[in-house]
């Protein structure tokens, strides 16, 4: 341990009135929802080889080592928890149920297909968090799922969401932890839609139906997730960022942000003070966006660090549930997914290691250049050694020491799937 390099930084901070231990506890004491689907392109495990098909998003790459199983991807997930220092909740898609080698379609599911998962979250001592998974499904291939107008389609899809709360209640309620639901379906056209109200009018028929059934919040709680185009859906996508805001703030739900769901110069990090002045909790999907929805692995970011910067702000860092959204598939899923995690989790350490009271101060007295200055300045602080200490605590490496942890598993666990 290399307790000259924190003792100065933590001296260094000291005297901008932040004390590092402090926020070390802090973050600490703050969970994120690592996404099962990095391990294995999001294909799950409905079938045996499984793969990610329709809904506008797209795994791109052929890394060897992919999850074949529920089995890998327990131990790669046990991999990456340990490798990314902080308390960590497990975010499950519907489609990664063990259903015992028997198909079982999305509106039969049930929580005795997910005890595995809660047993094994048990034992880890994580929380879940819960999706339904309304694509790679042939009753989805019309490209309408709960703003079907077809009855039947429409039906299929209210069920696998209403089974999705249900077991969503059923885990929180298992482990002692709300497990937060999000909803996100792919609807929506590639060209000229004619009658775009009344799929949007279908669609909240779908979700009120959906909700009519109350669930504790100490159990569950649902989100529904906004976006503005899909590969597929360049057009018109039903659920856009207007129709669930209003129909969060109508109905009490929380909405879940990705920050690859918004036009590329949109400003993610500006939108969640206006949300959270008026709704007590939001689901972030953090992910990085290539010039499009590209879900490449989060890093540590000017956008990233925006994100966080504000959710320290705005005051509400503990009432955000911090949920990853990525997959890339060509390089290590192991090294992608834990680089993701702890990019995030470096940013709310940055966030937090930053003089607020003095910075409001500054911004109120007109010190325009003095406010801009300290900001600045913060970049070249020791913050390397806070993240290092941070680290220690959880015995996770360093950002130089993971990079042979990552080769270490592939070479003793990845390559034999060759
Ligand atoms: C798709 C959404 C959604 C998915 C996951 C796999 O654009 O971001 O959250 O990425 O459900
Ligand atoms: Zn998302």
């Amino acid at each position: 341990m290399d307790t000259k390099s924190y003792d100065t930084a933590r001296e260094a901070y000291a005297l901008l009135g932040i004390d590092t231990d402090a926020v070390i506890d802090r973050l600490a004491a703050i969970p994120i929802s690592i996404h099962c689907w990095q391990g294995d392109d999001v294909g799950g495990f409905e079938r045996p080889g499984a793969t990610l098909s329709g809904g506008g998003i797209q795994a791109t790459g052929n890394h060897p080592g992919k999850a074949r199983s529920i089995e890998e991807l327990r131990s790669d997930l046990e991999q990456v928890f340990s490798l990314v220092p902080g308390p960590h909740r497990l975010n499950l898609h519907a489609s990664y149920g063990e259903f015992g080698g028997e198909f079982v379609d999305r509106d039969m599911i049930e929580a005795k297909h997910f005890a595995g998962w809660v047993e094994w979250a048990r034992k880890l001592g994580v929380g879940i968090d819960f999706n339904g998974t309304f694509f790679s499904h042939p009753l989805a291939d019309s490209g309408y799922t709960l703003a079907s107008k077809d009855p039947a389609i429409r039906r299929f899809w209210i069920e696998h969401a209403k089974r999705c709360r249900a077991i969503s209640a059923w885990i929180g309620e298992q482990l002692g932890s709300p497990c937060i639901l999000n909803t996100w379906i792919p609807d929506g056209a590639k060209d000229l839609t004619v009658d775009k109200i009344g799929y949007r009018q279908i669609l909240k028929d779908s979700l009120d139906e959906i909700f009519s059934t109350p669930y504790s919040a100490d159990h569950m709680r649902d989100a529904i997730e906004t976006k503005l185009f899909g590969i597929g859906s360049e057009a018109f996508v039903v659920g856009s960022h207007e129709f669930y805001m209003n129909y969060a703030a109508r109905n009490n739900k929380m909405l879940c942000i990705d920050m690859g769901h918004f036009h590329t110069e949109e400003d993610i990090s500006d939108k969640l003070s206006s949300i959270l002045l008026f709704q007590d909790e939001v689901l972030l999907h953090v992910s990085r966006s290539l010039h499009w929805d590209s879900d490449h692995v989060v890093l540590f970011t000017d956008r990233v660090r925006n994100v966080a910067e504000e959710l320290v702000r705005s005051g509400k860092l503990e009432q955000v549930h911090i949920g990853l959204d990525y997959f890339d598939a060509s390089i290590n899923r192991v090294g992608a997914w834990s680089t993701g995690a702890r990019s995030m989790r470096k940013a709310l350490l940055f966030a937090l290691l930053q003089p607020q009271q003095k910075l409001v101060e500054l911004e109120e007295s007109g010190s325009g250049y003095a406010k801009m200055g300290l900001l600045e300045a913060l970049h070249t602080m020791p913050f390397g050694a806070v993240w290092n200490r941070y680290c220690e605590r959880f015995s996770a490496p360093d950002d130089l020491a993971i990079i042979d942890s990552v080769a270490a598993y592939e070479q003793k666990t990845l390559k034999e799937r060759a």
